[in-house]
């Protein structure tokens, strides 16, 4: 460990209350969808507090901001970041746990007088959730040249607002280029979202990569007729396709065994009332594995069933990809000194896969990528119950100082 570095965690936990006032949600949490109101108050909190530990803050065509803190030298930056971005239901720490992480580590690192080879960064990325606007890991994506910045903007959300429309109502977008930000190391520190680390009583997740994930949105078109009337041979209903794909969804997941996971986060009906037959569903569909092969299996079955089931009732089915990322391994090497520092610092630790998406798996073919894990109580996360305690948040941030301050060479 950085012996000479103290973490300031009162600090740290008093930034993530900050910004998770804004957006709170009555009974707990925070939404804060991408490039809202909300989105533009929690960056310029956070684009405040970068500013005010003197840090260069950039901002790219999409709205990625990376601030960084010179080094020695003026080659590429070792990167900490994440997101600030909420799904509708969101908690306090997914995403904000890397950020504010990262410049509690910058921060504690300049007041230890502590000098680096290499610059140190810390960075958000625009729209990780994808929850408003799909794909997710939409801004990290663009900034490292997987996703064509033109197709990205023209992408129309949920709420029927594009992203190029969104960035300009919040005046998000900054100058910099595609590709301005081009880590040396790129390293994110996140919530395990899941329960593996509290149910193993561990302290650290050494993250060795993210599965695959796929999005579809299923349109499903039938007939609106009368509930009362319609013989059952005779409907075309839209609203019954809908939930033997769901089903089908679910069974897929259980035949491919673990980590093979299936949900079904949106049903739209139209009419949508209680005695009209459903003339159209739209569903999205998200489907992921740790092997490509399995994942694209279990689409191809997905799909042929849903146009099966479309055939069968005489509806017609089309659909379109949200998003498709294929899984990524973290480099091994930074994977190697992620668990070697964990060991140092006596951390509980364990090698593990992510479920969940994130930034780091945009970077992880561009240069080298790690994660590191901190427990979520109860797994729970993406509900505004999600929580990890101070004293859980701790181990992490100082393991991140640890491993960042070693590729920046001090
Ligand atoms: O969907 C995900 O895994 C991430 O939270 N965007
Ligand atoms: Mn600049
Ligand atoms: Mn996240
Ligand atoms: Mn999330």
């Amino acid at each position: 460990m950085t012996a000479d570095l103290t973490i300031d965690l009162d600090r740290l936990m008093g930034r993530i209350a900050a910004l998770g006032r804004i957006g709170a949600l009555p009974g707990g949490g925070c939404k804060r969808l991408a490039l809202t109101p909300e989105d533009a108050e929690g960056r310029a909190l956070v684009t405040g507090w970068f500013r005010d530990l003197g840090l260069d803050v950039h901002t790219d065509v999409i709205g990625n901001c990376w601030a960084i803190r010179p080094g020695r030298s003026s080659g590429a930056p070792v990167v900490m970041g994440s997101h600030i971005d909420t799904v509708a239901t969101g908690g306090l720490y997914d995403g904000v746990l890397g950020v504010l992480g990262g410049l509690e580590v910058i921060e504690s690192a300049i007041q230890a007088g502590i000098e680096t080879e290499r610059p140190l960064a810390v960075a958000f990325f625009t729209n990780e959730e994808g929850a408003r606007f799909a794909p997710d890991m939409m801004g990290s994506g663009v900034a490292q040249g997987g996703l064509d910045l033109d197709e990205i903007l023209a992408k129309v959300g949920i709420d029927g607002v594009s992203v190029a429309e969104a960035l300009a109502a919040i005046g998000a977008a900054g100058s910099h280029p595609v590709g301005a930000l081009a880590p040396d190391t790129y390293l994110e520190l996140h919530i395990e979202q899941g329960p593996v680390l509290e149910a193993e009583g561990l302290a650290i997740g050494v993250v060795t990569g993210v599965q695959g994930i796929s999005w579809t949105e299923i349109t499903v078109e039938g007939q609106a007729a009368h509930a009362g009337t319609t013989p059952m041979a005779l409907r075309h209903d839209a609203g019954l396709v809908a939930a033997r794909i769901a089903a089908e969804a679910r069974a897929i997941a259980d035949a491919f065994g673990p980590p093979q996971v299936a949900t079904v986060g949106r049903i739209a009906l139209t009419p949508d009332l209680v005695n009209v037959i459903p003339e159209r569903a739209v569903l999205t569909v998200d489907l992921r594995n740790a092997d490509e092969a399995r994942l694209q299996a279990a689409e191809a079955r997905l799909f042929a069933q849903a146009e099966a089931f479309a055939a069968a009732e005489g509806c017609r089915l089309s659909r379109r990809t949200l998003a498709r990322f294929e899984p990524v391994a973290f480099d091994a090497t930074l994977v190697d000194a992620v668990e070697a520092g964990a060991a140092a610092l006596g951390l509980t630790h364990r090698r593990m896969p992510s479920g969940a998406g994130h930034d780091a798996q945009m970077f992880a073919p561009r240069c080298p990528s790690a994660m590191i894990f901190v427990p979520s109580q109860d797994g729970i996360s993406h509900n505004i119950r999600e929580y990890t305690a101070p004293e859980e948040i701790a181990p992490g941030v100082r393991l991140l100082a640890q491993v960042a301050l070693a590729r920046a060479g001090r």
